[in-house]
């Protein structure tokens, strides 16, 4: 019984293409407005990243304009996006957060 199984699994396997995934950098922009604690609370919150990094990941966009949040497959990097923007409105800071393919 397993190896009709098998034999019905390798037909199909043969015009199966496997690829990976693309997967996309989401990035955080610098502006003067957004207040340090906010960025680091969005690190930690929507990119579960822990405090320590978190906040050296703020001041390394503070300092450099921009910085790597996580990569994440196409729709996943979009939803952290809106979830940033829409915190980001609700709270009235400019942050932006931007994705760009690996
Ligand atoms: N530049 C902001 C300030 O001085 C802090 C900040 C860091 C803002 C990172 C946005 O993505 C950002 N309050």
């Amino acid at each position: 019984m397993a190896r009709v199984d098998e034999e019905v699994e390798s037909e199909f396997d043969e015009q199966l293409e496997i690829r990976e995934p693309r997967l996309y950098k989401v990035m955080l922009l610098n502006d003067d407005y957004t207040s340090m604690d906010f960025v680091t609370m969005i690190l930690m919150e929507v990119f579960h990243q822990n405090s320590q990094k978190a906040n050296a990941i703020m001041y390394k966009i503070h300092e450099e304009g921009s910085g790597l949040c996580g990569v994440y497959t196409y729709e996943i990097a979009e939803t952290k996006i809106a979830q940033v923007h829409a915190l980001a409105k609700e709270h009235q800071f400019p942050l932006r957060a931007t994705m760009e393919e690996e």
